[in-house]
């Protein structure tokens, strides 16, 4: 986002979180008669920079001054306090108390100042740039509209969209991207509910904040729900709308007489000659199809598998790693419903129909878990099982989820999940970024019990510190993504899956 575009308000929030660390920290130096240098000024720029990092300041000076976006925000600026008073010890002599001591000054002042200056924050910088999705003639009425102008501009309009129109909304994501958009409005008088929910999916999933016009200004019949104003402009917040308990889910291709489920089941493998025929024999029937990417394996991977499954699809990824070979997977696939399943043995392919059924169900996501009951595993270790519970913890307390099971790649999804996932990461981290981004796209998630067997043979390619690290930044990142306006959007890897996938249609028979 360029630096212009940043409303002075903005930058306060730094500035007042600097200001309060160095205040505090010269308090307490002064009081421990401790140099204050070179704690300052290298502990308070510490903390603005870790600030900055994690996404604190937000896209708009509002939301980082009120600490939105989840109670895992208070609770990192918490964290990062405490980090800045051991910082602040380890460049200047202060004992344990007066470590707590700036700790507890710090937070009570910059927690009491930000309070106080929020409002003010809002008045200082309160034009929101609107990108409207409807017709001209609507975006010219709100422009002319006096009352709206201190609050926001209409910085572009897009015609209404078809509900599949997936070309237009790539379209609206680029105009919302182009024009640092703070707010996606959509006229509701030109799609049905399922369209609106299409379009209120889409942007939603790249962090803007969408929000719909009411009818009447329309010209149409009134709402149901009880319109916010902004300068005198009734809005609905979709916020709540979005949200999974107060949707009346209807569940994909749920026209009568038209549902088929076509189940692709997606298998990375990568030197697993001794496990693939075990696992692709216990497949249930009825499959769609069944795609292997091969991640360049130096076995007879290959080979095996096609013995053991005739019709099996092969096709081998062209770069590195699981979250490379998925995304390889996920564009070959023909089939409405995607099962992804590991070769080694330890998903048990007797499962798929658990997961089709939850989806069949109303689900749009099937995301295995091995704590629910009737799950469980033989193949985690200790250290993993920490590991796990600490990522899942952390992704539920900054993303607002409930995963009871983030690290775990055996789930399925409707294939229209695709345009929300967009795979931008090579490695394990996939299914976390999976998991957060369906979560983020407003879907609605269904957790199944499943149990991990132990892989036959071979050695994982799994490795628990590197990746583990790797699935920490992808909570983080998506984090940030979601929290910003003007955060990379998923259009490109939708689009490239699109394309791959019309691709590998057109060469089929
Ligand atoms: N095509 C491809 N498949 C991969 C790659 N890395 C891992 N896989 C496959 O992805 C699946 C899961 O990988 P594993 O190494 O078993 O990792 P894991 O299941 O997370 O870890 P473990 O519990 O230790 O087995 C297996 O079927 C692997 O063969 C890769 O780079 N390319
Ligand atoms: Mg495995």
């Amino acid at each position: 986002m360029p630096l212009a575009r940043r409303g002075m308000a903005w930058w306060l929030l730094p500035i007042i979180d600097f200001v309060c660390s160095s205040l505090a920290l010269l308090a307490v130096t002064l009081i421990a008669r401790s140099d204050a240098f070179p704690a300052w000024p290298v502990a308070p720029a510490l903390l603005v920079g870790a600030y900055g990092l994690l996404g604190v300041y937000g896209a708009r000076p509002g939301s980082g001054a009120r600490g939105e976006g989840g109670a895992g925000w208070p609770v990192l600026r918490l964290l990062v306090g405490a980090l800045f008073a051991w910082c602040a010890s380890l460049l200047t002599p202060i004992d344990g108390a007066e470590q707590l001591a700036l700790f507890a000054a710090f937070v009570i002042l910059d927690f009491g100042v930000r309070a106080v200056v929020a409002p003010l924050l809002q008045d200082l910088d309160p034009v929101e740039r609107w990108v409207l999705v409807g017709d001209a003639d609507i975006a010219d009425r709100l422009r002319a509209y006096a009352p709206l102008r201190k609050y926001a501009s209409v910085v572009a309009s897009v015609e209404p969209l078809e509900p599949d129109d997936s070309a237009g909304r790539a379209r609206a994501l680029e105009l919302v991207d182009r024009h640092d958009a703070d707010r996606v409005v959509i006229s509701t008088a030109h799609a049905d509910d399922a369209g609106l929910l299409g379009l209120v999916r889409a942007f939603k999933a790249v962090g803007v904040p969408v929000s719909m016009l009411p009818r009447p200004l329309d010209l149409l019949e009134a709402p149901t729900a009880r319109p916010t104003r902004i300068g005198g402009v009734p809005l609905i917040e979709v916020e709540s709308l979005a949200a999974r308990t107060s949707l009346p889910y209807k569940g994909p291709d749920r026209r009568i007489g038209t549902r088929t489920t076509k189940v692709t089941v997606v298998v990375p493998a990568m030197n697993e000659e001794g496990n693939i025929a075990q696992v692709l024999g216990e497949l249930p029937e009825g499959l769609h199809e069944v795609v292997l990417v091969d991640g360049n394996s130096k076995d007879n991977t290959i080979e095996v598998a096609r013995r053991a499954y005739p019709s099996i699809r092969v096709t081998t990824q062209t770069g590195k790693g699981k979250g490379d070979a998925l995304r390889t997977g996920f564009a070959a696939a023909t089939g409405n419903l995607i099962v992804m399943l590991d070769a080694d043995g330890s998903a048990d392919p007797a499962e798929i129909p658990r997961f089709v059924e939850a989806l069949e169900a109303g689900a749009d996501f099937a995301k295995g878990s091995r704590y629910l009951p009737g799950g469980g595993s033989a193949d985690i270790t200790l250290l993993r099982k920490l590991g796990n519970g600490f990522l899942s913890g952390t992704a539920n307390m900054l993303h607002g989820t409930h995963f009871t099971d983030l690290c775990y790649g055996y789930n399925a999804f409707w294939v229209r999940c695709l345009p929300f996932i967009s795979l931008d990461v090579p490695g394990f981290e996939v299914e976390t970024l999976i998991n957060l981004r369906i979560a983020g796209a407003g879907m609605k998630i269904a957790e199944v019990p499943s149990y991990e067997k132990e892989r036959i043979s071979g050695a994982s390619n799994l490795n628990a510190a590197r990746d583990g690290i790797r699935v920490l930044g992808t909570i983080f990142r998506e984090a940030r993504r979601r929290r910003s306006v003007h955060a990379e959007h998923p259009v490109a890897g939708a689009a490239a899956i699109e394309k791959a996938r019309a691709a590998a249609q057109a060469g089929k028979p």
